[in-house]
């Protein structure tokens, strides 16, 4: 119903108006010609809602999916149709798939122009609806001037409801400018679910007849007294704690009952932990790929641990895994509800957990490399930088080093600390970190990217540089080639390079083109003055890394897995047939 006493304004203004309401105070976007009244509306709005203009919509979908990790509430992006939103849809993919609550607004053609392939037009319910199963949860269209508090009510509802993530609103440019007396509705919070009691009684009997317990935490919607509870739980039961893929500060790192990252490059111990257990609790996280070692970890549909599965989404659990219990919560609430589980005062199973945390220490031993030692590196970004700083990383091998030997504090101490994507998006690193500069400029934004990785965003250093970042340092792992590509090529066909070289710029020149410190660093021994050069400097600062090209993995170097491939093609050319 339409509130005849709200005064008439364009709906353009009365969509930077609902934002307001909903607490919204930055966007991220593009501009275009199809959304001209919204950015009206933000020229209206200007001192309560600012709009970032990043310099391609692939940079601005990922600061706004970077803003949803941060703030658990939606990431806001405008892009133009077309062009724009084909850009921004790689933020939508990660959002998805990190089940992060985003929206995406995206301007269209005209309502009288619709259906001609007007001049860039796309159906977008075609294009990133819940039919694709990897983009939308929901793509909405606004129709109506009147209605469109409803819509943003709705989209807000949608992005953070359940299983969290991106949701559309498509804007026709003519309803944007029709006038409209529809009334601000107020700040959406999202229904909560809990766990069914007799779930939570069954989940304590089957803790109580285990012996080789693991917990695998992650997902998002946790909240700081959750995450503090669920930390309870685990101390009450002593139970050893894995973080799911890319969810690594779900628990803090530095906890004795700590077991590691459920992801790439797991520690081999931990694997064969989790393959071990007799009963695995899977906390708020999708058993996706990658958290399951390809579904080898748990064997997927049914493992041979016993498996109790804790989600915010309905269709998230029974999806793949045939689940000994599942329980649907709201992961806000998931920490308080198993916090309530009486514990017995002693397990059996303490030594397991013990074991557990002093494996995860000794794979933060590495062996020494010379000249430039990436675990010494990470240490020593770890030692120098606040225990409150967000981390970011987009997709490559050099990501390793960051997950192995950087320690997260859970999320009860600093929020989200890591922004990292799960789908793998190369180029998300940078922006993210942008991003976050210029949400909490009182925090430090660390990024580290590939030299592949980096130069897929690379422009968005021009947007931090535009709108004052202050405390961002980027650092360039550069080894010369899509490295991870190239680790995969030897593996499978060993000597045989073929599209993964890269030809790389002078980054410090790049960088200082936009206006950032930047310095090149060759060997170990200078990356910690340069790093505290970096800290100090209270502007954004870039620090090259030059590695050699054979440098790969935290774990092994290209020549080692080429080798390893070569006598492996060599034995079964032998092997009698
Ligand atoms: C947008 C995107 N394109 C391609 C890929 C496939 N891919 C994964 S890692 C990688 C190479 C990354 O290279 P670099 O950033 O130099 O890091 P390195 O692996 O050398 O450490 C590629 C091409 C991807 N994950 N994302």
């Amino acid at each position: 119903m339409i509130d005849s006493s709200a005064p008439e304004r364009m709906a353009g203004h009365a969509l930077v108006e609902a934002l307001v309401a909903q607490g919204v105070d930055t966007a991220f976007g593009v501009p275009g010609e199809s959304y001209l009244a919204v950015l009206d509306g933000f020229h209206e709005f200007r001192d309560r809602i600012r709009f970032i203009a990043c310099r391609q919509e692939g940079g601005a979908a990922f600061m706004a999916e970077a803003q949803g990790k941060l703030t658990g509430r939606p990431g806001i992006c405008f892009v133009t149709r077309g062009p724009g939103a084909t850009n921004a849809s790689i933020g939508v993919h990660t959002a998805f798939q990190d089940s992060t609550p985003m929206v995406l607004f995206i301007g269209q053609v005209a309502s009288g122009q619709r259906d001609r392939e007007a001049f860039q037009e796309v159906d977008y319910r075609q294009m990133l609806g819940p039919g694709t199963l990897g983009f939308a949860k929901w793509v909405g269209e606004v129709q109506s001037a009147d209605r469109l508090p409803e819509y943003v009510a709705h989209a807000f509802h949608a992005a953070m409801q359940g299983r969290p993530g991106p949701v559309v609103l498509v804007l026709p440019e003519d309803m944007l400018a029709t006038p409209t007396r529809a009334p601000v509705l107020a700040r959406v919070e999202p229904a909560q679910a809990w766990p069914a009691p007799g779930a939570l009684r069954d989940l304590r009997a089957m803790l109580t007849a285990a012996r080789r317990p693991f917990v695998i935490v992650g997902g998002s919607g946790w909240s700081a007294e959750s995450a503090q509870a669920l930390q309870r739980f685990a101390e009450n039961w002593q139970l050893p704690v894995g973080c799911g893929f890319r969810f690594q500060d779900s628990f803090d790192n530095r906890h004795p009952l700590y077991a590691g990252d459920v992801g790439i490059g797991i520690n081999p111990a931990l694997a064969q932990r989790i393959r071990e257990a007799d009963l695995v609790l899977a906390i708020g996280v999708r058993l996706g790929e990658m958290t399951t070692g390809g579904y080898t970890l748990l064997a997927a549909p049914r493992p041979q641990q016993k498996l109790v599965h804790l989600h915010a989404g309905a269709e998230e659990l029974g999806r793949v895994y045939a689940a000994d219990l599942m329980l649907q919560s709201s992961l806000a609430n998931a920490g308080k509800a198993l916090d309530t589980l009486a514990a017995p005062p002693t397990v059996p199973w303490s030594a397991w957990t013990e074991q557990a945390h002093a494996d995860y220490l000794a794979n933060q031993v590495a062996s020494p490399v010379e000249p430039m030692d990436m675990a010494a590196v990470m240490k020593t970004i770890a030692r120098l930088a606040p225990s409150d700083t967000v981390y970011t990383n987009g997709a490559g091998n050099f990501s390793g080093w960051l997950h192995r030997f950087v320690p997260y504090p859970g999320l009860q101490h600093a929020g989200r600390t890591q922004l990292a994507c799960t789908s793998g998006a190369m180029g998300y690193g940078l922006p993210a970190a942008v991003g976050a500069a210029l949400l909490e400029p009182a925090r430090l934004a660390v990024n580290i990217s590939g030299d592949g990785d980096f130069l897929m965003n690379g422009q968005e250093l021009a947007t931090a540089t535009g709108y004052g970042a202050k405390k961002l340092i980027s650092v360039v792992v550069d080894n010369g080639t899509f490295g991870t590509i190239r680790m995969h090529q030897e593996r499978e066909y060993p000597g045989r390079v073929s599209g993964s070289d890269l030809f790389n710029p002078d980054f410090v020149a790049f960088a200082r083109a936009f206006g950032w410190e930047a310095e090149r660093v060759d060997r170990t021994a200078d990356f910690e003055p340069a790093f505290a050069r970096a800290l100090a400097a209270n502007r954004p600062s870039l620090i090259h890394l030059k590695l050699d090209a054979d440098v790969s993995t935290s774990r092994a170097t290209l020549s080692s897995i080429r080798n390893a491939a070569l006598a492996r093609a060599k034995d079964s050319k032998d092997a009698p047939r």
